[in-house]
């Protein structure tokens, strides 16, 4: 990494496979010191009888370098032994966990069942696979997003690999979020007065920003730590790179298009960067009081990770 693109801290909001690609380009511009990711759990599920994470491990991943690009998730290099044996016992198995991959998992449930916190075994992963960068879980606490869709109520993962976000969305619910509190460690990193921005990654906004916009005290901590809030589009020329992020909002009756992630998000923005395919859109984000630029947000290679993440970062010094 070349010396620090600016100076003080930041924290980034991510979940998903594009959320990973912005943190890993983030991660060339930023000393490890400077940035803290507070990833989504409302994933996470119970498979094998092991703790699933897949925000948390698709970030550890992305940032160690261990990803596997074409897949999205999971480890590069993967083999798949245990699986063809689970199957040959219940040919059930939707959710496909590779060999490498599994050891996570294992080391994870092991961790947490001899009492560790989420925060202190992410930690550890992230140290022991390679990574320096904060990453913490947005909350403690168990919260499961429930996706209610024509077919009837889906657990997420259901609805995402079982269903393969086929089914129709007519709402989104985060069970446990009113008993769950928003990780210690972010509070801190919002409330630290070297904070200089706060990140909005390119995820998903109903599956894997709001379960951790909606956690009690999170809106307030972020208006509160008084820096500027930037969001990166999800949508580029009205499709979601990846994912149902396009599809979930003609099903909620949201215009799938850049200028309609940055109005769902509202006050919360102070900038928001689209792609240059919707550069066209740009004065509509800035009548709604948001200031907006236009930069490649096809996350290709590490070099337009960090070229994104550079953009963002330095709309937020425009903006401080
Ligand atoms: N996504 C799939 O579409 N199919 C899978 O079989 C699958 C397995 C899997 C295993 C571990 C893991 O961390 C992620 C996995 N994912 C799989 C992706 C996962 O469902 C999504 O990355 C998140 O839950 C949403 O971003």
């Amino acid at each position: 990494m070349v010396k620090p693109l600016v100076s003080g801290k930041f924290v980034a909001l991510s979940g998903g496979v594009g959320g990973a690609k912005l943190v890993r380009g983030l991660a060339d511009c930023l000393a490890p010191s400077q940035l803290t990711v507070v990833a989504n759990t409302a994933d996470d599920f119970d498979y094998w009888g092991l703790r699933i994470c897949p925000d948390l491990d698709s970030i550890t991943y992305a940032l160690a370098d261990l990803n596997d690009e074409q897949r999205g998730w999971g480890l590069r290099d993967e083999s798949w032994v245990t699986l063809e044996a689970m199957r040959r016992l219940d040919d059930q198995q939707w959710f496909q966990l590779g060999d490498r991959d599994l050891a996570s998992h294992l080391f994870r449930t092991q961790a947490l069942r001899a009492g560790q916190s989420l925060t202190a075994v992410t930690r550890q992963l992230a140290q022991r696979l390679g990574s320096a960068t904060r990453l913490l879980p947005m909350t403690e606490q168990h919260v499961a997003t429930r996706v209610f869709t024509d077919i009837g109520e889906l657990e997420f993962q259901q609805y995402f690999v079982r269903e393969q976000c086929r089914p129709a969305v007519e709402r989104v619910e985060f069970a446990g979020i009113d008993q769950a509190e928003l990780n210690p460690e972010a509070i801190a990193a919002l409330a630290d007065p070297a904070l200089r921005g706060i990140i909005i990654c390119p995820s998903n906004p109903f599956l894997s920003i709001d379960p951790i916009l909606s956690l009690r005290g999170c809106r307030e901590a972020i208006a509160e730590a008084g820096v500027p809030v930037v969001a990166v589009s999800p949508i580029i020329s009205g499709r979601a790179v990846k994912g149902p992020a396009a599809k979930m909002m003609r099903e909620l009756n949201i215009p799938s298009r850049a200028a309609a992630v940055a109005s769902y998000y509202g006050e919360l923005l102070d900038g928001f960067i689209i792609d240059e395919h919707d550069n066209e859109q740009c004065s509509e984000i800035v009548r709604m009081g948001v200031e907006c630029r236009a930069a490649q947000s096809m996350m290709s290679d590490l070099n337009t990770k960090v070229q994104l993440a550079a953009a963002t970062l330095s709309l937020i010094e425009e903006l401080a």
